[in-house]
C-alpha cells in the first residue's frame, strides 16, 4: 500500500464545479474507476473516479465545496500489487480504521486484528461518524433490525440531506442488540446510533476474514438464522437480474447507486449485486432495468406486453409440414417497435391524392442533368421537400409527447426518416435538415443512405433523430395503406403508386397523374382538421412545385 493523493482530473473544460455528493467514506475500499464523488457544473454532473484500487484514508472536501482540476479531494492508500482486490476486500472487512478507538489499525495488509480465542462478547456503542460536514441530517432508512447479524461496513442507516444521501456503515461485525434511532430522526456526528454485540471469540471474526474471498460463506456462516436474505444476494457476481426479493432483504448499495435506482424506479431489493461482497453497483441497476423492460416488452408467445393477453400458438404441424427458424435481430427489433407504436399510439390515417402531372414532367426533364451529376431524381426528394415545408407551416406535426411530464416537446429542426426496404428488413435512415437542402442534394443523400441501409453500413446515428417519416411504396404498387407512426414521432406519410386518373376540371375529365398519400398520425398530438390541412398543403406543394420556393 502507498499513500496517494486523489486529485480532480480534467473536467472537460469546466472551470470550477460544485461537489454535490460524496459517494465514499473514510475506510472504504474502492476499485480503480469506482466513483468517489459527484460534481456538478451548470451543464452536467460528473462522477470523479478513484485513480487506483485501494482504501480511502482521508476526504478533504465536503458537499457544497467548489473544486477545479488538480485540487486534492482526498487521500487513499493505493494497493500496489496484483492482489489489490484481495487487499481491498480485506480492508473492507476491517473495522479498525473506522472504529474511533483503534485509529492505528491501518496495518500494512489491512487484515482484521488478530482473533481472540478467549471467548465471550462485548457490547459496542456505535456512534454517528463524521457526516461530511452535515449536521441534523434526517434518517431516511434503517437498514438493519434488532437481532440482525451483520458484517463490517454493512450499511446501518441511510441519511439524506438536501444535497446527498449517505449510508452509515457498521464499524464492527456482530449482532444488532439495540437501535437507538428511528426514521425521521436528525443525526449529527457523535450521536448514539445503536448497540451491537461483538464476538470476541474466533468464530465471527474468522468468518469475516473468510468472507474476504468468499462472500457466500460469510453470509451463510455468520448469520445462520437470517442467512436467506444474504445467501440470495451473494452468489457469484454476474451483473444480471435477481428475481423475487425476500421480505426485508438488506440492500448493499452506495448512495449514488440508491439515487440512480430511485431515479429509474428500480427496487434495489430485486437487484443482484455484482460488486465486492455482493454490493450493488450502477451496472447492476442498469442491467436489471433493461431486463425488466425487455421482459415487459417481449412477453411470450405471439406478443404480450402492456397488459394485453398474448396469443397462444397452436401446434401448426397438425395442419401440415412446418419448419422454424430464428428471427434475425433486426426482425425482432422491428416487430417490437411496431408493436410498441401500435399499442401506444392512437392512430388515424388521412388519405388524399396529389396531382403530380407537372411535377413528373419537370422530374423527367431533369434526366440528362441527373446523368451528368450521377444522381437519379425520383419523386422522393420532392416529397421530402414538400413534407419539410408542411412541417414548418404546421409545427404541431413536429413534436414529441412526454406524457410522464405532461409536456409537448417542440422540435426546431426538420430531420426526416425514409423507410428503406432491404433484404434484411425495414430500415429507416434519417436525412437531417431537409428544409435547408436542395432537390439534388436530397436525391443524392437519400440514394446514398438507402444503399448504405441495403449494405448494412448505416451507423446508429444515421438512424436517429427523425421528426417525421416518409414510407414510399410508390416504386412497388398499391393505392393506399395505413403506415404505423414511428413513435415518438407523431406522423408518417405513406406514398403509394402514382396512376393516371380522370380528374374533373369543371367542364370535362382530364387525365392527370395522381399520387396517393396516406398520412397516419398520433391523434393525441394532432387533430383531424390539422391532418387534413397537412395533406391539403402537400397536394398544393406537389401540385405546383414552384410553391416550394415560396
Ligand atoms: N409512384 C410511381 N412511381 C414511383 C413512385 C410513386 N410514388 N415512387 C417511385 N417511383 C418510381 C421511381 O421513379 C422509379 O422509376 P424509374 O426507375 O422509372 O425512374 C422507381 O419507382 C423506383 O424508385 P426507387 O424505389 O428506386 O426510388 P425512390 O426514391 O422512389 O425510393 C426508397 C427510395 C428507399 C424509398 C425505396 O427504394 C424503398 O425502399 N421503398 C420501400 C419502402 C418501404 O418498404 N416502406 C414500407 C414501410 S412499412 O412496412
Amino acid at each position: 500500500m502507498s499513500e496517494q493523493e486523489i486529485k480532480v482530473p480534467d473536467l472537460g473544460g469546466a472551470d470550477e464545479v460544485e461537489v454535490i455528493e460524496i459517494t465514499v467514506s473514510v475506510g472504504d475500499s474502492v476499485e480503480a474507476e469506482d466513483s468517489i464523488l459527484t460534481v456538478e457544473s451548470d451543464k452536467a454532473s460528473v462522477e470523479l473516479p478513484a485513480p487506483a484500487a485501494g482504501k480511502i484514508t482521508k476526504i478533504t472536501v465536503k458537499v457544497g465545496d467548489k473544486v477545479k482540476e488538480g485540487d486534492v479531494i482526498g487521500v487513499m492508500s493505493a494497493s500496489d500489487d496484483t492482489d489489490s482486490a484481495d487487499d481491498s476486500d480485506a480492508g473492507d472487512e476491517s473495522s479498525d480504521d473506522k472504529a474511533p478507538e483503534q485509529p492505528e489499525a491501518k496495518s500494512e495488509d489491512s487484515k482484521p486484528a488478530p482473533k481472540k480465542k478467549s471467548g465471550g462478547s462485548r457490547t459496542e456503542l456505535v456512534k454517528v461518524p463524521s457526516l461530511d460536514g452535515f449536521d441534523d441530517v434526517p434518517v431516511i432508512e434503517i437498514n438493519v433490525a434488532e437481532g440482525d447479524t451483520i458484517g463490517v461496513d454493512d450499511p446501518l442507516v441511510t441519511v439524506e440531506s438536501d444535497k446527498a444521501t449517505m449510508e452509515i456503515p457498521s464499524p464492527f461485525a456482530g449482532k444488532i442488540s439495540k437501535i437507538l434511532v428511528k426514521e425521521g430522526d436528525k443525526l449529527s456526528e457523535g450521536k448514539d446510533l445503536l448497540e451491537m454485540t461483538v464476538e470476541e471469540e474466533g468464530d465471527a471474526d474468522d468468518e469475516s476474514a473468510d468472507s474476504d474471498d468468499k462472500s457466500e460463506s460469510k453470509s451463510q456462516d455468520r448469520q445462520p438464522e437470517q442467512k436467506t436474505d444474504k445467501q440470495e444476494s451473494a452468489p457469484e457476481p454476474q451483473g444480471s437480474t435477481y428475481e423475487p426479493p425476500s421480505p426485508g432483504t438488506k440492500v448493499h448499495a452506495g448512495p449514488a447507486v440508491r439515487k440512480l435506482a430511485r431515479e429509474l424506479g428500480a427496487d434495489l431489493a430485486r437487484v443482484k449485486g455484482s460488486g465486492p461482497k455482493s454490493r450493488i453497483i450502477k451496472d447492476d441497476v442498469h442491467a436489471y432495468v433493461k431486463s425488466q423492460l425487455q421482459q415487459s416488452q417481449q412477453g411470450g408467445s405471439v406478443g404480450t406486453g402492456s397488459g394485453i393477453p398474448g396469443v397462444k400458438l397452436p401446434d401448426f404441424s397438425q395442419f401440415g409440414d412446418v419448419e422454424r427458424e430464428a428471427m434475425s435481430r433486426m426482425m425482432f427489433a422491428t416487430a417490437n417497435n411496431m408493436q410498441r407504436s401500435w399499442l401506444n399510439v392512437p392512430h388515424v390515417t388521412q388519405f388524399d391524392d396529389a396531382d403530380i402531372t407537372e411535377m413528373e414532367a419537370f422530374r423527367k426533364g431533369q434526366k440528362a442533368a441527373g446523368e451528368k451529376r450521377g444522381v437519379k431524381m425520383t419523386p422522393l426528394p420532392f416529397l421530402l421537400k414538400a413534407c419539410a415545408a408542411a412541417l414548418a407551416e404546421l409545427p404541431q406535426f413536429n413534436v414529441a409527447l412526454d406524457m410522464d411530464r405532461k409536456e409537448v416537446v417542440r422540435k426546431k429542426y426538420i430531420h426526416i426518416g425514409i423507410a428503406v426496404d432491404t433484404p434484411n428488413g425495414l430500415m429507416v435512415p434519417v436525412i437531417r435538415d431537409v428544409d435547408q437542402k436542395g432537390l439534388w442534394e436530397l436525391a443524392a443523400e437519400s440514394a446514398e443512405l438507402a444503399q448504405k441501409a441495403r449494405d448494412k453500413q448505416l451507423k446508429p446515428a444515421e438512424m436517429q433523430g427523425a421528426c417525421f417519416t416518409i414510407t414510399s411504396l410508390g416504386g412497388i404498387g398499391g393505392t393506399a395503406f395505413t403506415p404505423i407512426v414511428n413513435t415518438p414521432e407523431v406522423a408518417i406519410l405513406g406514398v403509394s403508386k402514382a396512376a393516371m386518373k380522370p380528374v374533373w376540371d369543371g367542364k370535362e375529365f382530364q387525365p392527370r397523374l395522381m399520387l396517393p398519400l396516406s398520412l397516419s398520425y398520433d391523434h393525441r398530438a394532432v387533430n383531424g382538421a390539422d391532418a387534413a390541412r397537412f395533406t391539403n398543403l402537400l397536394t398544393q406543394l406537389l401540385g405546383d412545385i414552384r410553391t416550394l420556393l415560396l
